[in-house]
């Protein structure tokens, strides 16, 4: 995260770090068993070993152990969007099923607790200020991640506006959304990919976004590109369970 300030995990305890061996990208815990991130995380899906992978929850200090507050689980299953485009980033998203060393999910404490998703049919809330957060880099040209997760206010673009002041145009589809800070100084960046984009409606906190790309960060008229979750509902419910759908 480009700007923006420091944050306890306990202000988005549904703030997931997934591992492949280093740290590789965030997610957002959407039940006991099931992170959703970006399927760009993962190399070619097929080629990402699950056993290398882990997912840690809880985490504040990204490398310093708090067994107080953390929970670690194994991956039992990574589900790549079957259309998850690398070329263009259509379709970039993709869902962890976790599994504790007995065998269970997480449990709800004050450091880990999920995400809401949109209901079916939500509106994206354009103008609005919503918030992102991540392990990332501080800068685009830095070499290091952040070592504590960070936070940050963004505010949801139109795609037509996105579209029109980038220059993104073709690259944007339907399944993407635009994110900036109205003065360009905070932003999602490197590391911060598969996080969250938390933004509130109808007095609620609802995950709207998955960081999956831009063009640097925190550069003028160039904005942060999120996986737009509500086209995703029916995909989540069929692979998860999670809720009832509508045909599709
Ligand atoms: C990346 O490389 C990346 N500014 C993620 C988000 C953004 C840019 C790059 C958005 O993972």
């Amino acid at each position: 995260i480009v700007g923006g300030s420091f944050m306890p995990i306990e202000s988005n305890p549904w703030v997931a770090a997934i591992y492949h061996n280093k740290f590789l990208c965030g997610g957002s815990l959407i039940s006991p068993s099931w992170v959703l991130t970006a399927a760009h995380c993962f190399l070619d899906g097929d080629q990402t070993r699950l056993k290398d992978l882990s997912v840690v929850l809880g985490k504040t200090h990204i490398k310093e152990k708090d067994p107080d507050r953390e929970q670690r689980f194994t991956v039992e299953k990574l589900i790549i969007h079957q259309k998850y485009n690398s070329s263009n980033y259509n379709n970039d998203i993709a869902l962890l099923k976790i599994s504790s060393p007995k065998g269970q999910g997480a449990f709800r404490t004050a450091s880990v607790r999920t995400v809401c998703l949109p209901p079916l049919h939500t509106q994206l809330p354009v103008g609005i200020t919503c918030s992102i957060a991540g392990f990332g880099k501080e800068a685009f040209g830095s070499a290091f991640y952040s070592n504590r997760l960070k936070q940050a206010d963004v505010t949801l673009l139109a795609s037509s506006a996105c579209k029109r002041d980038s220059s993104y145009e073709s690259l944007l589809t339907d399944n993407m959304i635009c994110a900036a800070s109205p003065d360009w100084s905070t932003d999602a960046c490197k590391g911060d990919s598969g996080g969250p984009l938390v933004c509130e409606t109808a007095g609620r906190m609802f995950l709207f976004g998955v960081v999956s790309w831009g063009d640097g960060c925190a550069s003028e008229n160039k904005p942060g590109v999120y996986t737009k979750v509500t086209n995703y509902n029916n995909w989540i419910a069929k692979k998860t369970g999670l809720y009832e759908y509508t045909k599709g």
